[in-house]
């Protein structure tokens, strides 16, 4: 027995002990790829904490990119609020934060796994961050007393950390745990045991796998996150031999006659072979040896269809592809997540722990012919969200409230009984999760979008999404709206806001949407709150 344990026993009042946190997150997994979610591959141990806690079906992140993500998470507040509305910046971590304020009041706080917000970590007796994205194979670690590179596959590297620090805990504390892996981030590399799972398996196509982007606004038009042409052959696609790998990929400089997009084409395959390279040659001999084995097939495929194959067909394969890659990386996820519980089960942990999972944004797969997110669509807004915690939360229990990611600081210090601080903007979940939600919760969410010009091209946004509707300004260099009817239109892909029969939904949405900007104190904007710069590209 602890000694606050003793000293409140002999006080004649039972010990109410705080209960424990751990937030699993990952980079870039959507809801489309839990099978909890009624999604397209297995992942029974995620799905564990659904069917012994609550699924929630309505978690949106405000700002769908993940320094931004991580950032309202920590702060319980909007990007505007934090500062962090791009990747490109740097957190200010002397601001406050749950870690920090759990901290105070007791508890023992780690952080494990992808960062991705430029400063050191704050609030935390232990931890060990991925340097920037992370890497798959021997990637490099950021502690306190340095880097280190550590032999093995990121996934299981991480879940070792995690279950160090658990081992060597202070046991007379309560833990705060943020295990945060880096799977599945593009360029989506299994771990060697599950190269080739997904072979000879057809993954089902989403319906609007060939969008050709009409009834949508320019921002739709004119990304540049499609399967069809913005996929890299070597780094995403791994469709490259041993031996082509060994050449060099010619930057083309711009100064000559050649045409800007034969410019960016060369470039950006160069890029693809390079850093692919760098990823690769990160593997051991053995470990390359499994992995050319692995594509080898896939290359020998390619290279038949080459030149021959139609437009259509070739996305459709490539989806087919990147789906195996993706769902091997998810599986990664579940299978050591599940080793973590077999930790927690061995320790007892399992039942005074609150476990939290989500995911940084959620992501495309292959919905409207995309790869990646940043979009206010379904998709990437809404994120998976499961937790269990059995003194409160009901098994199997299915919740449709709004939640936010700007909701998981609040929650976490209602749970450990510390006051919630008055600037916080997200709401304690508590309630929710328990199913006893408050008469006076949120009816919508908030979205703003920052990074543009950047990766990807999708221009910046701001909107309001409510129960039926969803209203959409893209800006900077446009100033286009778009209004969706989710109720008719669940695959936002007819915008009706220049459709006169929605004249009255239009004029109520744009009263919404200033409503909520003037509650989480987005008063302008328009204003350029991105600091994006193009060429720093390896955040
Ligand atoms: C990298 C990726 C992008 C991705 C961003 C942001 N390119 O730059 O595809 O959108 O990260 O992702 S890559 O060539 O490095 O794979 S985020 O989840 O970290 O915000
Ligand atoms: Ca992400």
């Amino acid at each position: 027995m602890g000694s606050a344990a003793i000293a409140s026993a002999s006080c004649g009042r039972q010990q109410v002990q705080k209960p424990n946190f751990i937030v699993i997150m990952t980079d870039d997994h959507t809801m489309q790829a839990m099978s909890c979610y009624g999604g397209v591959m297995q992942t029974p141990n995620l799905d564990r904490l659904a069917r012994e806690g609550v699924r929630m079906d309505r978690c949106y992140v405000s700002n769908a990119l993940s320094g931004p993500s991580r950032a309202c998470i920590l702060t319980g507040k909007l990007s505007h609020m934090n500062g962090f509305t791009d990747n490109s910046r740097t957190f200010d971590g002397d601001q406050q934060t749950f870690p920090k304020l759990l901290h105070a009041d007791g508890y023992q706080t780690a952080m494990i796994g992808k960062w991705h917000l430029n400063s050191a970590p704050q609030g935390f007796d232990y931890w060990s961050i991925l340097k920037g994205q992370g890497e798959y194979y021997s990637p490099l670690f950021i502690e306190e007393d340095g880097e280190h590179v550590v032999p093995g596959y990121v996934t299981d590297i991480i879940t070792d950390k995690a279950i160090g620090f658990l081992e060597g805990r202070d046991r007379s504390k309560p833990f705060a745990m943020l295990y945060y892996h880096k799977a599945p981030h593009r360029n989506w590399m299994p771990a060697q045991r599950h190269l080739g799972m997904f072979e000879g398996h057809t993954f089902p196509e989403p319906e609007t796998l060939l969008d050709d982007y009409s009834g949508r606004g320019s921002a739709a038009r004119e990304q540049e996150m499609t399967i069809a042409r913005h996929m890299w052959p070597a780094w995403d696609l791994k469709i490259m031999t041993p031996q082509e790998l060994e050449q060099d990929y010619a930057r083309l400089d711009d100064t000559g006659d050649a045409n800007a997009d034969d410019v960016k084409r060369a470039n950006d395959m160069s890029k693809s072979y390079s850093q692919f390279r760098d990823a690769y040659n990160r593997m051991t001999a053995e470990e390359k040896a499994k992995w050319n084995k692995t594509y080898a097939p896939r290359i020998a495929e390619y290279k038949a269809m080459e030149g021959k194959a139609s437009p259509e067909e070739m996305v459709r394969w490539k989806y087919q592809q990147y789906m195996k890659d993706y769902c091997a990386v998810v599986h990664g996820v579940d299978e050591n997540v599940g080793r973590l519980f077999e930790y927690l089960e061995a320790e007892g942990l399992m039942d005074n722990t609150v476990i939290i999972y989500t995911s940084d944004q959620g992501f495309f797969l292959g919905e409207h012919g995309w790869f990646d997110k940043r979009f206010m669509y379904e998709e990437c807004e809404r994120t998976p969200m499961l937790v269990r915690y059995p003194a409160e939360i009901p098994a199997g229990s299915v919740n449709a409230d709004f939640a936010m990611n700007i909701d998981i600081a609040p929650t976490l210090l209602d749970y450990a009984g510390v006051k919630i601080p008055k600037d916080i903007q997200g709401r304690s979940l508590r309630p929710v999760l328990a199913g006893d939600t408050p008469r006076n919760w949120r009816d919508a969410v908030y979205y703003h979008y920052y990074e543009y010009p950047s990766w990807h091209s999708v221009k910046r946004h701001y909107g309001i999404r409510t129960e039926r509707y969803k209203l959409i300004h893209f800006y900077n260099d446009v100033d286009e709206w778009e209004l969706y009817d989710l109720q008719e239109d669940p695959r936002e892909m007819h915008s009706v806001y220049d459709d006169p029969e929605y004249a009255d939904v239009r004029r109520d949405m744009h009263r919404r949407l200033k409503k909520i900007q003037k509650q989480y104190r987005d008063d302008d904007p328009d204003e350029n709150l991105g600091s994006w710069f193009l060429g720093a590209d390896k955040l």
